[in-house]
């Protein structure tokens, strides 16, 4: 079925309202238009998204994965329960230091507390995670009734802070800020780059300083993206968020240059570690093997290091030599499939290379909670300080003045490099598509069936809601989320790793039992004896 009229009829079938509203949020690409995209909006009520909320976003994502802190949900029990390991962001202890990502804090409100407060709880339960933990630092998340009976989180975090020596940063994340979890991330970053970042200037010995910005080692990514840098001559200072500690991030803007691998949960510390501390950043994408590559040649040329260059292009050659070969058996298999690909952010973007290199031809993707530059390109970007999700928030205050806004890198320099390679740059989704294919805004349960029904994909890049009733419906659906406890995924051997995870999925002799083998051959042999009662 083409794409436009397949459209009509996922839109027909609305209410006039909601398919005014859909309407913007849907486009089919074409190459010959400048498109624009509907996105970072209300969801419908009533519609079944797949979207989490602000808390999700600020503690479940970003503020989270870092190791030695212990995270506190100010809350009911469920809200820190079910965000419980779930997001497989993994972290390793480092010598003598501390690892508490298996434990899951919360201070358990009960009616009591929304009616009386539960500032008196909070406090004790920080007293407590001091005496029985020794955290490094301890971060405070408020959910939803914390904000609505006004619990001062901050002042609580103060005295704690005070009493403990040790960092208590208090987020203000409730649930309901903004329309999705990206307000979460934004809350986060903010407070990462105020509290935490430039904090400690202890230096870091590298010659070749990097950070690696919206990685968190989701099923051990980041360890195989660490390998291969660390193998090229870099130095990794810290990860933004995934294992790492506190003090890792403490001395983040001792780094050279930011690589920011998810562009749309920490965009906002890219900026402003550029404008404080004068380290530009650079997009990258680890996932897929063209992509690494890429990745590794944009790194190198920004440090213009001869030998650098050399390096790295040795070691692609080292890691890719057999790679090549193992990709090429799974695009004889699947050459000529298509995929769907729906995940919350950056990932919709980043597989469809993998993809591609599979000969898996991404024909509808899209974002739960993207903004609009994640699909259209930075150049929409507004003023970080203008974003709609942070209108109550204490923004970080730095000017793009002459004092601060002091790059390290000569300006003519830069301008050079920025010709070449994507400094401070972001393309977004839609150039990336083919035309013809398309791109939908928080996806809900009613498309994803029109979608499966209508072009029958080969597979599903889902969400944690939507996996189970796509695989349902006969089509192989791999929750890029958890990546289905498998992993890594990103860096060479991530790559290898997806593709036979892929190839074993859509292969997989399970889907022949799709239909109920009563519906196609009797499953009762025998004859009915006569004068016996038939019963059915
Ligand atoms: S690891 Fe990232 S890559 S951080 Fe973000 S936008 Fe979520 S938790 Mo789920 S998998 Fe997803 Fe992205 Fe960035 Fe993950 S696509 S929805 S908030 N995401």
């Amino acid at each position: 079925m083409k794409s436009q009229e397949f459209l009509d009829k996922v839109l027909e079938s609305y209410p006039s309202k909601v398919m005014k509203n859909r309407k913007k949020h849907i486009i089919i690409k074409d190459s010959n238009e400048k498109q624009e995209i509907a996105a970072n909006t209300r969801a419908i009520p009533g519609i079944i998204t797949n979207r989490g909320c602000c808390y999700a976003g600020c503690k479940g994502v970003v503020v989270g994965p870092i190791i030695d802190m212990v995270h506190i949900v100010h809350g009911p029990v469920g809200c820190s329960y079910y965000a419980w390991n779930t997001r497989r962001n993994k972290g390793k202890i480092r010598e003598g230091g501390k690892n508490f990502l298996e434990y899951c804090f919360t201070t358990d409100m009960q009616e009591s507390d929304i009616v009386f407060g539960g500032e008196k709880k909070l406090a004790k339960a920080i007293d407590e995670a001091v005496e029985l933990f020794k955290p490094n630092a301890i971060s405070i998340s408020a959910t939803c009734p914390v904000g609505l009976i006004g619990d001062d989180i901050n002042q609580i975090a103060k005295q704690a802070q005070q009493k403990h020596g040790i960092p208590v940063l208090a987020f203000n994340c409730e649930g309901y800020k903004g329309v999705s979890q990206s307000a979460g991330h934004h809350i986060a970053n903010n407070k990462l780059m105020k509290d935490i970042v430039g904090t400690n200037d202890e230096e870091v010995i590298g010659k070749y300083k990097i950070n690696l910005l919206g990685e968190y080692n989701i099923g051990g990514d980041e360890w195989e993206i660490s390998r291969i840098l660390n193998k090229v001559g870099y130095k990794v200072v810290t990860t933004m968020t995934g294992n790492s500690t506190y003090e890792e991030i403490a001395r983040a803007h001792q780094a050279d240059l930011n690589l920011v691998q998810c562009h749309r949960s920490i965009n906002y510390i890219a900026e402003m570690i550029e404008i404080k501390y004068g380290a530009p950043w650079m997009k990258v994408n680890f996932i897929g093997v063209e992509s690494m590559s890429t990745t590794l040649r944009h790194i190198a040329k920004y440090f213009g290091d001869e030998d650098l260059m050399a390096k790295t292009e040795e070691v692609i050659a080292e890691e890719t030599e057999e790679l090549l070969q193992e990709m090429a058996t799974y695009k004889e298999k699947c050459e000529g499939k298509t995929a769907v690909l729906f995940v919350g952010g950056s990932r919709a973007h980043h597989y469809q290379g993998l993809l591609k290199e599979m000969g898996i031809e991404t024909i509808v993707a899209g974002y739960e909670f993207g903004h609009r530059d994640d699909y259209e390109g930075r150049d929409i970007i507004p003023d970080i300080k203008l974003d709609a999700d942070t209108r109550n928030i204490e923004e970080i205050t730095v000017e793009k003045d002459e004092q601060k806004y002091n790059l390290r890198i000569p300006e003519d320099r830069l301008e050079a490099l920025k010709k070449e390679i994507p400094l401070g740059d972001y393309a977004g989704m839609i150039k990336d598509m083919e035309d013809g294919t398309v791109l939908i805004d928080d996806l809900n349960h009613f498309e994803t069936e029109m979608i499966i029904k209508a072009l029958k994909p080969a597979f599903f890049g889902s969400g944690v809601k939507d996996k189970y009733m796509i695989q349902k419906m006969g089509v192989y659906s791999k929750q890029m989320h958890s990546y289905d406890y498998s992993g890594p995924y990103a860096g060479y051997r991530g790559a290898a790793n997806f593709a036979r995870d892929v190839v074993a999925g859509i292969f997989t002799p399970a889907w022949q039992y799709m239909k109920a083998p009563w519906k196609t051959q009797p499953i009762l042999n025998g004859k009915v004896e006569e004068g016996v009662e038939k019963v059915c």
